[in-house]
């Protein structure tokens, strides 16, 4: 079996600083996480940026910028860049980092979604600042939008840079819309995808449903056609990274996809949530892949031709 790849996603957009005070929010600290994150074993980390003077999800290229050389400075680690962003961004600011800085990856999200976070609301006692309870309470009625015109969009500036797009998929759905691109050659494989599951919204975080979209991949792309990677949101992180570590994809954890390190306990660090995954591949006999590996395994432009 290929090497196992970890990605850890340090700090995103749906985590908000009122659920775990170990949530990185400047660029500073989200470099540094990132950096403790590849030492402990992650050979991609996943960019967010936050405003640093109260968390608020950034779009801004200055936030980016500080983030991208302070990692490249210290590790040698992958980078990919949300495209992503947060619930108030068109898909041209989002994807603004990818033409500025070029990178080697960045997501590419495969559907549109009722990307819910308002549940979270009832586990804070007291919000830290202010825009945290509305940006949950409003996204009961948000849809997360990524039609087809924004799949141009992202599969031009994808193409144009080199930059190898990590392709989101939360639904079973998501890998019909992926099939559509590959039938216009919009797309072309080998592709990466990670199946996002556990999202209020989308497809849960069940045995059976990883098991069905790994099957359906193969079904629509061929096995030798794609890598596939797994995102269990929230308590499925764990239990959905043993049966990807078994059945030969690879795993993201990080404290923008689940806080917890194990029930009750706040991670206190993206890195030990990656050293939980490098301990369970070594119990699992799967060796874990360092960035030169996964830039091997996913074909990647190599760290000299991004632009930071
Ligand atoms: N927060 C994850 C559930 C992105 O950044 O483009 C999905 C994500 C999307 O990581
Ligand atoms: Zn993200």
């Amino acid at each position: 079996m290929e090497k196992l790849i970890i990605t850890a996603a340090i700090t995103g957009a749906a985590t908000v600083p009122s659920l775990t005070p170990y949530l990185p929010l400047t660029p500073k600290q989200i470099a540094d996480s990132a950096i403790e994150a590849a030492k402990a074993g992650a050979a991609i980390v996943h960019i967010h940026a936050r405003r640093p003077e109260d968390g608020f999800p950034s779009s801004d290229p200055e936030h980016f910028r500080e983030i991208l050389t302070r990692i490249k400075e210290k590790t040698d680690v992958v980078i990919c860049i949300t495209t992503g962003g947060s619930v108030l961004m068109t898909v041209e600011e989002r994807a603004a980092t990818v033409p500025l800085f070029k990178p080697e990856m960045c997501s590419f999200n495969m559907g549109s979604i009722n990307f819910a976070l308002h549940t979270a609301v009832k586990a804070i006692k007291e919000f830290k600042y202010p825009w945290e309870k509305q940006y949950l309470e409003m996204s009961k009625d948000f849809i997360f939008k990524n039609t087809f015109k924004d799949f141009e969009y992202l599969c031009n500036v994808t193409r144009e840079n080199n930059t190898k797009p990590e392709l989101e998929i939360y639904d079973v759905g998501h890998l019909y819309n992926l099939d559509h691109l590959v039938t216009e050659k919009m797309m072309t494989p080998p592709m990466h995808m990670q199946f996002v599951m556990g999202v209020l919204g989308a497809i849960r975080g069940t045995p059976e449903d990883l098991t069905y979209l790994v099957t359906k991949a193969k079904v629509l792309f061929g096995k030798e056609n794609f890598t596939w990677s797994v995102i269990g949101v929230g308590a499925a992180e764990i239990n959905l990274s043993t049966m990807a570590i078994h059945m030969g994809g690879h795993v993201r954890v990080g404290l923008e996809d689940n806080i917890f390190i194990k029930r009750g306990v706040l991670a206190k660090s993206n890195a030990e949530l990656v050293e939980k995954v490098v301990k369970l591949a070594d119990l699992l006999h799967r060796d874990v892949a360092t960035p030169t590996d996964a830039r091997r395994i996913l074909k990647l432009k190599g760290p000299e031709n991004v632009n930071f």
